[in-house]
C-alpha cells in the first residue's frame, strides 16, 4: 500500500465483460490516470476494448454513489447516511416485515455484474440462504439459463457448457452471437476478434447465422440471414441431413459415452431442410451444404449465444447446438466444442467422475404463474406477478444486487410500476438509476481498486485454462465499506443477528467452516484433515472474506498441487494452465454416466411444442419481428453515463430494411412508433440493408430519461427502453428464460 500521491502501475482483470482482459492501470493514489492492455498477460496479451480504456472514467464518474443513502418516501428525496444508520434502517424495516409476512415476502434480484465481481460470486448464495425466500430472481433468466439447462441435462452439471475451441478450430458456425461487439459470451476469451480472424488466416471458415449482418457476419465467410426464433429448426435440419447421409458419427472417442442417438434420429426426422426452409428463411440447399461442411471439416464447432437462448425455444436451440457438435464428432476434441477445467474447481471436477446425480429443475413452482424453479430461481419475467398479486407469500420487499431490471427485464412498464408499489427496497449499486430510484436504501460498493478480483463462473467458460487474481491496490477509505461485508451484514440481519458490523465476521467464519468441513469429508487434497487446522491455515495473516474462500477452492481444485491464492498474487499477469483437454467421460455427472442426447424434458418439448414453430413463422404475412443488438461501446444498461463512450451518433435507433421502410413510409432519422402487445415506443429510424426484411432491431439498456434517474450524461443520450416491448408471456418453459428476440411488433411512421 502506498501514499496518496504515488504514481504506480497495477494490474487487474477488467470486470466489465466476459473477455476478462488484464488491464495495466497507472494510478495516482486512488485515481486511474491511464488504462491500457497488459502486454505481459498470459491470456489477453495486451488486448483491450474502448470500455476497458474508459474504466478510469467509470471510477471517477461524479454521478456515482459514494455513500449509503436513504430515501424519504414522503418527499422522495435522498440523504446520505453513515453505514451503521443504513443497516439499522434496513433491520428496522425488513425484520418486522419478515415476521409479519413470512420469508417469501422478500425477493432478491441479482444482476449481471454479480458474475463479474468477487463479493457477490462468493456471498450472494449466503444472503439468499439467510433470507430463506423462494423468490429468487436473476439476470440468468433473461440470458444464458437455457444453455445451463440443456448442458445440465446432457452432461450433468449447470456449468458443463461446451466451449468452442476457437484457437484450434477449422470451422466455426456462430448463431445469434456478435462477438465483435460483445467480446464473447459463454466463451471467455480476450481478443476474440483476433482469435476469429486467425481462424480464417489459417484457412478455416466462419459462418454466421443472424437476422442482422452484424460486424461478426461481415468478418465471416458467410452470413445466413435467419428468421428470428427459428435456430432450433435450422440445427435440427442439419442433424437430419447428417443422419440421412450417414454422416452422423460422434467419433471413436465418444462412441461408448453417448446415449439417445436413436431417439434423436427419430426426433429430427420430420425436420428435413425442405421442411424448415420456409420457416427459417434459409434455402434447403444451403442447409444441406452447411451440414456437409461441418461433417467434412477436420474440426468444427457450433456456438450459439443470446440470439439462440433468449427466444421461446431457448433450451431446444441450446441443446441442438451440442447435438450437432456430437453428431459431427466434434464434441470434446481439439478444435471442436470442449470443456474447461477451472482452477477453482466446479460441479464437474470434484470427487469421482463419470457419473452423478444430474440436474433437477421444477422442484417447486412460482406462486402466481406456476412457473417452475430452475437452479433455485424463478423466471425474472414473473417478478411483477409476485409483487402485484395479493395473497400469502406476496413479495412486499426487494433486494437488488447489481441489477437494473427496469431496463433489462421484459414488460418494463409494468415492472417499474410494481417496484413503485413495494413496501421496502434495498439496492446494492453504483448509481441511482431506473431501478434503484425505487429503493429505500442504496448501498454502494467500495471503489474498484479497493477490492480483490478473481473470476469464478467465467473461468469455467474459458477457451483456455488460465488463472488470475487481482489483489486490492489501495486500502478502503473511511467512508467505504467492502461489498462482501455488505452482503454478509444483510445476511446477518436476515438471520436475526442484528445490524452491527461484528456479525459479519461471525457469518463469514461460519460459512468458511461449513466449506472446510465439506472439503475434509470428501475425496480431495484436504480429505481427512482436521477442520480447525485447515481453517487456521487459510486464515493465516488475518485473511478472511471472499479471498479466504477462494484460496480454499484453489487448494482443493484440480490444480491444487501448483495453485493457491499466494501463487496467483505472485503472478499478476496470470498463470496459463494450457489449452482445453478432452474430458469425457470424467467430466460427466449424468445419472447414466453418458452424454444424454435425448433427455426426456427436451424430447417432450420437441414433440409437443416445436411443430408450432414450423407452422407459425416467417410466413411473409407474419408482420415484423423485433430483435436486439449490442454495441462495442456500451454494456447492458450502465455505461451510458461516460461521455467517452456515448459521444458520436446515437446508438439507440430502430434498424429496419429499406424495403420495409419504404413500405411503411419510414425515413432515416425520422421517428417511428413501434408497438407490441406490451407497450409502444417512439424511436428514431436507421434504414439499413444490414438486416433481414421483416426484422427490426433496437438495442436494450437505454431509456435514461425517467424521473429520479441521476445519470446526467446518459440523460442527454437517453434512448428508449426496448423492454417496454418485450412480453412476459413469451418465454422458454424449460428454463423460464424470457424471449427477448423474435417479438412480434408493428411499426408505423409518426406523422
Ligand atoms: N431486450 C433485451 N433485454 C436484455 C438483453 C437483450 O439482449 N435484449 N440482454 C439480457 C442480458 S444478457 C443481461 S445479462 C441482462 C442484464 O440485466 P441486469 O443485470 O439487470 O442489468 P445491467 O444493465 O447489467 O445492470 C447492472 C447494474 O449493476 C450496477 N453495477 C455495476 N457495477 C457494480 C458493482 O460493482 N457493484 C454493484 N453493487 N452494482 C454494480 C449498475 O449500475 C447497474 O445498475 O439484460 C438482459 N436484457
Ligand atoms: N459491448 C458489449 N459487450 C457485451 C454486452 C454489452 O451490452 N455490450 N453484454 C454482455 C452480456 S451480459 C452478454 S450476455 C453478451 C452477449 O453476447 P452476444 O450473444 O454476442 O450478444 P449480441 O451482440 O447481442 O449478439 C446477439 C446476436 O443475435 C442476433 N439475433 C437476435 N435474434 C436472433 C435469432 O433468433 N437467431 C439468431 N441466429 N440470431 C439472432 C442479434 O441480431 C445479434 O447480432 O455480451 C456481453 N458483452
Ligand atoms: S473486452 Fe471486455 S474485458 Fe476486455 S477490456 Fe473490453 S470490457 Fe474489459
Ligand atoms: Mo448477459
Amino acid at each position: 500500500m502506498s501514499h496518496d500521491d504515488d504514481v504506480r502501475t497495477v494490474h487487474r482483470i477488467c470486470p466489465l465483460c466476459e473477455a476478462t482482459c488484464n488491464l495495466e492501470l497507472r494510478i495516482k493514489g486512488r485515481t486511474i490516470e491511464l488504462a491500457r492492455g497488459d502486454r505481459d498477460d498470459v491470456y489477453s496479451h495486451g488486448y483491450i476494448c474502448p470500455k476497458g480504456s474508459a474504466i478510469g472514467h467509470l471510477e471517477s464518474d461524479p454521478d456515482r454513489i459514494r455513500a449509503p443513502r436513504i430515501r424519504d418516501r414522503a418527499t422522495n428525496t435522498w440523504r446520505d447516511v453513515e453505514w451503521d444508520e443504513a443497516f439499522a434502517y434496513i433491520d428496522a424495516h425488513l425484520t418486522p416485515l419478515l415476521e409479519r409476512s413470512g420469508r417469501d415476502s422478500v425477493a432478491i434480484y441479482a444482476g449481471n455484474p454479480c458474475a463479474h465481481n468477487l463479493a457477490p460470486q462468493v456471498y450472494n448464495r449466503v444472503l439468499i440462504q439467510s433470507v430463506r425466500t423462494k423468490n429468487v430472481f436473476s439476470a440468468s433468466t433473461v440470458d444464458q439459463m437455457p444453455k445451463q439447462v440443456s448442458a445440465g441435462y446432457m452432461f450433468g452439471a449447470a456449468l458443463s457448457i461446451p466451449i468452442p475451441d476457437v484457437d484450434h478450430t477449422d470451422y466455426l458456425l456462430i448463431l445469434g452471437a456478435n462477438p465483435f461487439a460483445s467480446n464473447g459470451s459463454l466463451m471467455t476469451a480476450p481478443d476474440i476478434p483476433g482469435r476469429l480472424r486467425a481462424i480464417r488466416n489459417r484457412g478455416g471458415k466462419i459462418v454466421v447465422v443472424d437476422p442482422r449482418r452484424s460486424k461478426t457476419a461481415t468478418e465471416a465467410d458467410e452470413w445466413l440471414a435467419i428468421v428470428p426464433g427459428t435456430d432450433t429448426l435450422f440445427l435440427l435440419a442439419i442433424a437430419n441431413v447428417l443422419f440421412a447421409e450417414g454422416l452422423a458419427d460422434p467419433g471413436d472417442h465418444l462412441r461408448d459415452h453417448v446415449s439417445g442417438l436413436d431417439t434423436v434420429e427419430s426426433l429430427v426426422a420430420p425436420y428435413s431442410p425442405d421442411a424448415v426452409a420456409r420457416a427459417c428463411g434459409i434455402d434447403a440447399s444451403t442447409i444441406h451444404r452447411i451440414a456437409r461442411e461441418l461433417a467434412a471439416a477436420p474440426s468444427a464447432a457450433v456456438y450459439g449465444r443470446i440470439g439462440t437462448t433468449t427466444t421461446e425455444y431457448g433450451t431446444l436451440a441450446s441443446w441442438a447446438v451440442d447435438v450437432v457438435n456430437v453428431l459431427t464428432g466434434n464434441l470434446d476434441r481439439r478444435g471442436g466444442a470442449m470443456f474447461n477445467l477451472p482452477a477453482i474447481g466446479g460441479g464437474n471436477s470434484g470427487g469421482a467422475g463419470g457419473v452423478g446425480r444430474g440436474i433437477k429443475v421444477g422442484r417447486r413452482v412460482s406462486r402466481v404463474a406456476n412457473l417452475p424453479e430452475v437452479f433455485g430461481e424463478f423466471p425474472a419475467a414473473t417478478l411483477p406477478d409476485e409483487i402485484e398479486t395479493p395473497g400469502e407469500g406476496q413479495v412486499r420487499a426487494l433486494i437488488t444486487i447489481a441489477g437494473n431490471p427496469v431496463l433489462s427485464n421484459p414488460d418494463a412498464t409494468r415492472l417499474d410500476r410494481a417496484f413503485a408499489s413495494l413496501d421496502f427496497m434495498v439496492s446494492l449499486d453504483i448509481y441511482c438509476n431506473e431501478t434503484t430510484r425505487h429503493a429505500d436504501v442504496i448501498l454502494p460498493p467500495e471503489g474498484l481498486l479497493a477490492r480483490g478480483h478473481i473470476d469464478l463462473a467465467l473461468r469455467s467458460l474459458g477457451i483456455r485454462n488460465v488463472a488470475h487474481y487481482s489483489p486490492p491496490a489501495v486500502e478502503l477509505e473511511a467512508h467505504e465499506y467492502a461489498e462482501w461485508r455488505t452482503l454478509l451484514r444483510l445476511a446477518a440481519i436476515m438471520q436475526g443477528l442484528g445490524s452491527s458490523d461484528d456479525a459479519v465476521d461471525t457469518v463469514d467464519d461460519f460459512v468458511l467452516r461449513g466449506l472446510v468441513e465439506r472439503a475434509v469429508g470428501r475425496p480431495g487434497p484436504f480429505e481427512g484433515r482436521d477442520a480447525d487446522a485447515v481453517v487456521a491455515e487459510l486464515s493465516a495473516g488475518g485473511r478472511r472474506g471472499p479471498e479466504r474462500v477462494v484460496d480454499l477452492m484453489l487448494r482443493t481444485g484440480p490444480y491444487a498441487d501448483q495453485l493457491n491464492l499466494d501463487a496467483l498474487i505472485e503472478h499478476p499477469h496470470g498463470i496459463d494452465l494450457g489449452p482445453l483437454q478432452p474430458r469425457v467421460p470424467d467430466v460427466l455427472r449424468t445419472p447414466s454416466g453418458t452424454i444424454e442426447l435425448a433427455p426426456e424434458p427436451i424430447v417432450a418439448d420437441v414433440r409437443d411444442r416445436l411443430p408450432e414453430l414450423l407452422d407459425e413463422r416467417s410466413h411473409s404475412d407474419a408482420g415484423l419481428l423485433l430483435v436486439g443488438r449490442r454495441d462495442l461501446r456500451s454494456n447492458n444498461s450502465w455505461m451510458h453515463n461516460l461521455r467517452v463512450l456515448v459521444k458520436g451518433k446515437p446508438r439507440c435507433t430502430l434498424h429496419i430494411h429499406p424495403d420495409d421502410a419504404q413500405r411503411l413510409g419510414l425515413a432515416d432519422g425520422k421517428l417511428a412508433r413501434i408497438a407490441s402487445t406490451s407497450g409502444s415506443l417512439d424511436v428514431p429510424v436507421e434504414v439499413t440493408d444490414a438486416i433481414r426484411v421483416g426484422v427490426v432491431s433496437i438495442p436494450h439498456g437505454w431509456g435514461h430519461d425517467g424521473p429520479g434517474v441521476e445519470l446526467s450524461i446518459a440523460r442527454e443520450h437517453a434512448g428508449v427502453n426496448s423492454n417496454v416491448l418485450t412480453r412476459p408471456d413469451l418465454l422458454d418453459p424449460l428454463s423460464g428464460t424470457s424471449a427477448l428476440n423474435a417479438i412480434p411488433v408493428e411499426v408505423a411512421a409518426i406523422s
